[in-house]
């Protein structure tokens, strides 16, 4: 009886350790990893960009991936609006208000808006899209996945920025420029992308600037 006791003890608790580990697996999985801002700007390669051969339409962009009728642009605008949107039946977004998180403004109106490419689509065939097949420029310009790589802005700030990197342009409204310069990155840490000498240093001057945040590690693509 005392062995078949101790048997049975044995099994609760080895019962109950398989249990406590089934639980704490899923919950330490569903955490994101977190690094310095600056530790993932390091992660970049730096080198020289080369724009040879671009061209916007190498990068087929505002695609419906889900198939539910509405593309890219309209599925940004639907989500970043701070209102339930007016649409219509094939998903033309005709009314919701927007804060366009470069230059302050709020737009009601999404004619008024572009959605922005946090990395310019030229910037990033510069800083290694060239060597992409065109799946992957398609999955890169049309990237829904994370909240950092299109944004819906007004259409003179989108192009005050054009293709410019963040050496070259800053979002006038200041109070954004550290989200700015944390989005940058983990863009380019996401897709691989490389950063030139200038790009990397004001990036690291912001990132210092900013106290060095701790950002989720972006899931690589
Ligand atoms: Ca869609
Ligand atoms: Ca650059």
């Amino acid at each position: 009886m005392k062995t078949l006791g101790g048997t049975t003890t044995r099994i609760t608790i080895g019962v109950t350790l398989i249990l406590v580990l089934a639980l704490l697996v899923p919950v330490q999985a569903a955490q994101a990893a977190t690094a310095r801002a600056g530790t993932l700007l390091g992660q970049l390669t730096v080198t020289t960009e080369v724009r040879t051969g671009y061209d916007r339409s190498l990068f087929p962009h505002w695609i419906d991936a889900d198939g539910n009728g509405c593309d890219t642009r309209r599925e940004v605008l639907i989500a970043e609006s701070q209102v339930a949107v007016t649409r219509t039946g094939t998903c033309t977004v005709t009314a919701g208000r927007w804060y366009s998180l470069y230059d302050g403004v709020t737009a009601t109106d999404p004619t008024t808006l572009d959605i922005d490419h946090m990395v310019p689509l030229a910037e990033a065939w510069d800083s290694g899209a060239r060597q992409w097949d065109t799946a992957r420029r398609r999955a890169f310009a049309n990237d829904l996945a994370i909240p950092d790589a299109l944004f819906a802005v007004t259409a003179s700030v989108n192009r005050s920025k054009g293709d410019q990197d963040p050496a070259q342009w800053m979002p006038p409204r200041s109070a954004y420029r550290c989200d700015y310069v944390v989005a940058w990155i983990r863009v380019k840490h996401r897709w691989g992308l490389s950063v030139d000498s200038a790009e990397r240093n004001a990036l690291s001057q912001q990132v210092d600037s900013c106290g060095d945040p701790v950002v989720e590690v972006p899931p690589r693509a």
